[in-house]
């Protein structure tokens, strides 16, 4: 390792200086332009990560998601997949903000302590992963990032260019897994294809299944003109019906169109189609099923439209829902009562489906912070199958070892037909998952599978509960850090006494339920409001917002 070249790459990228960088919700976020010096000094951290795992593969994601086109970001992986670990968010944050505001030798002083503390071997060769969204400012972030990886670690790199981030953390995991077996530099995305393709083909055999149109005419894919667009694109050429997935919002090669009036993020907030299906109306129809990736495609939300072209919407509570109803029949059916089956969600998942999975579904339920990190936290250490899954579409199932050997000693002992069915499709629903992250691809293959093998249309999902009136919005403040919460960001604890302000109003609306809280990835503080009433949420939502504004102006 050859600290000392450090500082010769520092003056020629570490353009942004005085500056503070905050770790959100999913990793550093931010305008484009300030963020060459924390893609700097990721490298740097990315680096020391893996070398604290032996050398394992650690990946980097350079994406900002549902946010505009003019922000960007960057995600780290840790070698199973999954997000950074949480300790490891402060010794980013720390060494950007050091190298943007502190003489130089101060980041190398950190730099060696770290080493020091954590004990790190500075023999390992670390190996890192990286990847990125389809926004014009990726490969010159992309450039800052790699800058020190070769140079000063000499580390193994694999750049897969652009990909979803789902793709980026399946393969990193793959990558560590396989590492015995295929060179690291034989993975391509085309391993990822193979595998979802294969594991939903094998679970439609099972049961026969041929023809989608049980469930559908038309698939209708909303790409929000992102990486998710040529991925999937690709990817549905391994999928039977083919030829009824439709694409909108496909034009990743113009990144100046990038969420713009479509994608998940616009389609939940808004509660409305995303541009481009109102534009042809051969695409405008009840028997069709639509969906809408992000930017990066982690998430993924689905709709559908009625007889009377009322939109109807399928977000991630619904998802859940369907998850949880179908694999629970499964555990039944295989009498797999013991398999610990829940659902995980966050304070803005709409009061019907929580009291669904609670009362009606008989499936317990826990409820975290945002941010997928602490549901899937959560659903790997409370459940078995745990399923998670934030109404704005972000979220997997994770399924435990307990899981596949309970299953398997079932299917090697049963002699019952059904009983092995059932078995063999929790197995092969399982391998349709994504397990290292929400997955637009891999949750979009999972809903269609229960949808198809349940043989329900998308009216007849939604037809679990009805969502209450709900509104999310946001508001623009001069310092959203001063909006602090607690249980599970429910309540306001700082500006002290807004929260008392606000429960005088919710107490007023018939089933109200409303929350506050500082976003993570955008500078904007976000209101959520539920109620019995449409009209009561909306007032409800501007008297929350004008208490807001009374208090920070
Ligand atoms: C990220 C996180 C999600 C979170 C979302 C919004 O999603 O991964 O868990 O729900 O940001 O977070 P906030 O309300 O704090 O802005 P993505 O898809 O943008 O990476």
């Amino acid at each position: 390792m050859q600290l000392e070249l450090l500082e010769s790459l520092f003056d020629k990228t570490c353009k942004t200086k005085n500056y503070t960088y905050t770790y959100g919700t999913a990793g550093f976020r931010d305008k484009a332009a300030v963020l060459d010096t924390v893609m700097f000094t990721t490298g740097i951290i990315a680096s020391l990560r893996s070398m604290s795992h032996q050398g394992k593969a650690v990946g980097v994601m350079i994406t900002a998601s549902h946010n505009p086109p003019m922000d960007n970001g960057v995600k780290i992986i840790e070698p199973d997949g999954s997000m950074l670990s949480q300790s490891w968010e402060s010794l980013a944050t720390n060494l950007a903000n050091i190298t943007a505001n502190e003489n130089f030798l101060k980041s190398i002083e950190f730099i060696k302590n770290l080493i020091i503390s954590l004990n790190i071997d500075s023999n390992i060769i670390p190996s890192i992963v990286v990847g990125m969204d389809s926004r014009e400012s990726s490969p010159r972030l992309m450039n800052c990032l790699l800058s020190t990886l070769s140079p000063i670690f000499n580390a193994k790199i694999i750049n897969h260019n652009m990909l979803t981030t789902p793709q980026l953390h399946f393969l990193t995991a793959y990558q560590n897994e396989n590492c015995n077996i295929i060179p690291a530099e034989k993975i391509t995305v085309n391993q990822y294809d193979t595998n979802f393709q294969t594991a939903f083909n094998d679970l439609l055999k099972l049961y026969e299944i041929k023809n989608f149109n049980n469930c559908f005419n038309n698939l209708i894919v909303d790409c929000a003109n992102g990486i998710g667009a040529p991925q999937f694109e690709n990817f549905i050429k391994g999928l039977p019906q083919s030829n009824l997935i439709k694409f909108i919002n496909n034009n990743y090669k113009h990144p100046d169109t990038l969420n713009n009036s479509c994608g998940a993020d616009f389609v939940k907030t808004q509660q409305k189609l995303p541009a481009g299906v109102n534009d042809d109306p051969s695409l405008l129809t009840d028997s069709n099923l639509y969906c809408s990736f992000d930017g990066d495609a982690d998430r993924i939300i689905f709709y559908y439209i009625d007889q009377t072209n009322k939109f109807h919407l399928l977000d991630g509570d619904k998802i859940a829902t369907l998850f949880a109803k179908f694999l629970k029949k499964l555990l039944l059916l295989a009498n797999l009562n013991d398999i610990k089956l829940g659902i995980v969600q966050t304070a803005y998942a709409n009061g019907s489906s929580t009291t669904y999975v609670s009362n009606t579904l008989n499936v317990p339920v826990s409820c975290t912070k945002t941010g997928v990190k602490h549901l899937h936290h959560e659903a790997q250490t409370a459940y078995d199958i745990g399923i998670y899954f934030e109404a704005n579409g972000h979220g997997t199932i994770l399924f435990s070892n307990n899981f596949y050997s309970k299953v398997q000693s079932c299917l090697e002992i049963t002699k019952d037909e059904s009983i092995t069915k059932a078995c063999k499709t929790l197995l092969a629903f399982s391998k349709v998952i994504n397990q290292t992250v929400g997955d637009a691809i891999a949750d979009l293959l999972g809903v269609v599978a229960t949808l198809l093998i349940s043989e329900m249309k998308p009216y007849q999902w939604d037809q679990q509960y009805t969502d209450l009136p709900n509104l999310l919005s946001k508001v623009i403040v001069p310092d959203r850090n001063v909006f602090k919460t607690t249980d599970q960001e429910r309540k306001l604890t700082s500006p002290p006494g807004l929260q008392n302000k606000m429960d005088t109003l919710i107490n007023k609306i018939e089933m109200g339920r409303a929350f506050v809280r500082a976003s993570g990835t955008e500078d904007a503080v976000r209101i959520y409001c539920e109620g019995k009433n449409a009209e009561d949420v909306k007032k409800l939502s501007k008297d929350i917002e004008a208490l807001i504004m009374a208090e920070v102006n």
